[in-house]
């Protein structure tokens, strides 16, 4: 079973109170490779102790600092260790290591790729909201990466790491893996996805909602005016993202990286009529400025739509809440998700 794999690969996980289900997701990993690091930072039950009993080696962060940072530390342990690639999985249950085979054979395949799973194909088993907030990230991530990407929120995923190398990790929490989605797919690299199974019903999420879609969100729209400036002002440049570049020189320090996104926020609205005007000016003088727009075949009209229509997706999440309280159930969002961020690629 374990010589499933040519390229050199390990199985690693960020792991956070989740001593239930650790053994049997450790366990069940290394029925397919070697080793299996489990990142925990700062469990208040013992986690690290369970992973190590079912035979995980153990990178013990004192502070809890989310999932994104246990992430990285996890890409340089498997980098200084000679790791070819990494297949990141969660550690509550929620991925089911019997899918491990078929990351090794997707990534064997194409070892450039990222391959992410996704659940998108099993609606019926995602809780509403967070399907919805997965369908406009997706949207979204798809732009950025300027390819289709199926499921953009799924861990269960095999990073190669050279293409990780190549890049400059500057979020954290459940923001990072959003980033590194982007940054392949904006430095020319592939994402392909391979389908798993959805398993929610009892498992309890660090994810908070509200916040955590937030943080999402706002580097999700930090990324764009400089991607759209790079790619108005420059013909034939659709894969914008170099390590350091400015976007990354930005996030350098939390507290300016956290003001540039206040900012983009607000500026959205007015910078996408800005980028509309020089994708349509452009038209007129340079037919190859907007490389990953002009490829999707559907103008600039759709994604500024799609940007104008963000606050009221707040303001029909708002009603419908409002009016749940009165015991009346809506169902408006839905196909409002579907109507205005629609497949493009
Ligand atoms: N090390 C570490 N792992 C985390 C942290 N937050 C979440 N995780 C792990 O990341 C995985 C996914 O987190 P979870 O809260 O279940 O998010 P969800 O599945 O997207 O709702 C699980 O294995 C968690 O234990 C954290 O702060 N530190
Ligand atoms: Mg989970």
């Amino acid at each position: 079973m374990k010589t499933l794999s040519a390229n050199k690969l390990c199985v690693v996980i960020p792991a956070y109170n989740v001593s239930d289900t650790i053994e049997d997701v450790v366990q069940g990993a290394l029925q397919f490779v070697e080793k299996v690091w489990v990142a925990d930072d700062g469990s208040e039950d013992n986690t690290a102790e369970r992973a190590l009993k079912a035979g995980a080696a153990v990178l013990r962060l004192e502070k809890n600092r989310g999932k994104g940072t246990a992430l990285r530390h996890l890409f340089e342990r498997a980098i200084q260790e000679g790791f070819d690639a990494v297949i990141s999985m969660d550690g509550d249950g929620q991925h089911d290591p019997l899918d491990i085979p078929e990351f090794i054979e997707a990534h064997q395949k194409n070892p450039k790729a990222i391959i992410v799973g996704s659940r998108m194909h099993a609606r019926e088993n995602i809780p509403r909201a967070r399907y919805n907030s997965m369908h406009v990230a997706r949207f979204f991530i798809s732009l950025a990466a300027n390819q289709f990407v199926e499921d953009t929120q799924c861990g269960f995923r095999v990073y190669p790491l050279q293409l990780i190398r190549r890049m400059c990790l500057t979020q954290g929490r459940y923001v990072t893996e959003s980033e590194i989605l982007i940054k392949a797919g904006d430095m020319g690299g592939r994402i392909h996805f391979i389908r798993i199974g959805a398993i929610y019903g009892a498992i309890r999420s660090h994810f908070r909602p509200i916040l955590d879609v937030t943080a999402i969100t706002a580097y999700i729209i930090s990324y764009f005016p400089l991607k759209y400036l790079t790619e108005g002002l420059c013909a034939n440049r659709p894969d914008t993202y170099y390590k350091g570049n400015l976007r990354d020189r930005i996030a350098a320090h939390p507290l300016r990286d956290a003001y540039y996104k206040l900012m983009t926020v607000l500026a959205i609205i007015p910078l996408t009529l800005f980028f509309l005007a020089m994708f349509t000016a452009g038209s007129v003088r340079m037919k190859s400025n907007f490389a990953s727009i002009r490829r999707l075949g559907y103008g600039f009209y759709k994604i500024s739509l799609a940007t104008h229509m963000l606050p009221f997706i707040l303001v029909i999440i708002s009603c419908e809440k409002l009016m749940g309280l009165f015991g009346i159930e809506m169902r408006v969002i839905d196909d409002f998700i579907n109507k205005f961020y629609p497949h493009l690629w």
